[in-house]
C-alpha cells in the first residue's frame, strides 16, 4: 500500500499560523514533490482571486494531486460565516463556498468546512446557529452534488467553536444535512482533545470520511507529540478510506523541517503498517 501524503499550503498570506506553509506558490510546489509527498492541500480564501490554469500547470509539472482545499481563511480574514446574524454575511458565506465548486471539480478535490461553519455569536442562540449552518450545508452539497465534488465539514475543538466539536456531533449533523456528497474532516488534533476513544470514533465515521488532517498532540509535525498515529492510521485504513492524509501542523521549528520529519516519520509508519 503507498499512502498517499499531501501537506497544507497557503496560496495568499493567511493569519491562521498552523498553515505550513505560505508565499511562492511554485517553489513551495517544488520542495514539497522533492520531500516524496503525493498532493498538497491548498488554503484559498476566493477561488474568483486565484489563475486555476496557473495551478493546474504547476500541479502537473511536479505531478502532485490537490485533494482538498480549504475555505477557511474567508473567515479568518473576512469574517464569512454560516450563522452569522446578518443575513448578508450568511449568504456570502455560502456564495463563497459555491464558488469552489469548479475548481474543486477542476481538481476532483474535496471541499472543507472549516471555521467557515463559525462561531456562535452574541445574541444567536446555538440551535438557530445550527439550524443556519443546516440550511446552509444542504444549499451547498446541492449545489456541488451535479459536479461530483464532496464537502467535508471538519470537527474542531471547543476553543476554537462550540459548533460540532466531535465526530458523533458530525455524524448527527450528517443526518440533518442528508446529503450524499457531504461527509466528515477527521483532525488528530482535534479529536485528541475531543473524542473519548480516537480509534473508536474512526471507526465510528468510517466511509463518511472524505479527509484526513494529522497534526501531534502539540500540533507539531506527527512524531513531535504523544498522539499513536500506528494505531489510529492502522484504524482509519481499516474503514476502507483510501483518500489522502493531508499534514497541517505548526512550522516548528521551522517549515521546512516539520515537513521533512512529518513525512519521514510517517513513511516509516507505512512500512509497520504494511506488515501487520
Ligand atoms: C483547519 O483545518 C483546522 O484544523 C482549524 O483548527 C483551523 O483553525
Ligand atoms: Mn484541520
Amino acid at each position: 500500500m503507498h499512502m498517499k501524503l499531501a501537506i497544507v499550503l497557503s496560496t495568499q498570506p493567511a493569519k491562521f499560523n498552523a498553515v505550513a506553509f505560505k508565499g511562492d506558490l511554485e517553489a513551495n510546489v517544488a520542495k514539497i514533490a522533492r520531500w516524496g509527498y503525493d498532493g498538497v492541500e491548498l488554503a484559498i480564501r476566493d477561488p474568483n482571486i486565484v489563475d486555476a490554469e496557473a495551478i493546474a500547470a504547476i500541479m502537473d509539472r511536479y505531478n502532485l494531486a490537490i485533494p482538498a482545499i480549504g475555505t477557511g481563511q474567508a473567515w479568518g480574514e473576512e469574517g464569512l460565516s454560516f450563522p452569522d446574524p446578518d443575513p448578508a454575511i450568511r449568504r456570502a458565506a455560502i456564495e463563497r463556498v459555491k464558488s469552489h465548486i469548479p475548481l474543486a471539480a477542476r481538481f476532483n478535490a474535496v471541499i472543507i468546512i472549516g471555521l467557515l461553519r463559525g462561531i456562535v455569536k452574541p445574541g444567536v442562540s446555538q440551535e438557530q446557529a445550527m439550524a443556519w449552518v443546516v440550511e446552509a450545508l444542504q444549499e451547498c452539497s446541492e449545489a456541488a452534488a451535479p459536479h461530483g465534488v464532496r464537502l467535508a465539514l471538519e470537527p474542531i475543538n471547543r476553543y476554537e467553536t462550540t459548533l460540532i466539536n466531535t465526530v458523533r456531533e458530525g455524524l448527527s449533523l450528517i443526518e440533518q444535512v442528508g446529503a450524499d456528497n457531504f461527509g466528515l474532516l477527521l483532525d488528530t488534533f482535534h479529536m485528541n482533545i475531543e473524542e473519548p476513544d480516537m480509534e473508536e470514533s474512526i471507526r465510528l465515521a468510517g466511509d463518511r470520511i472524505f479527509h484526513f488532517h494529522v497534526a501531534d498532540s502539540n500540533r507539531w509535525y506527527p512524531g513531535a507529540g504523544h498522539i499513536d498515529f500506528r494505531s489510529l492510521l492502522q484504524t482509519l485504513f481499516e474503514t476502507g478510506y483510501e483518500g489522502f492524509i493531508s499534514g497541517e501542523f505548526m512550522p516548528e521549528p521551522d517549515a521546512d523541517t516539520a515537513a521533512q520529519r512529518a513525512i519521514s516519520y510517517l513513511r516509516n509508519l507505512q512500512t509497520d503498517l504494511t506488515k501487520t
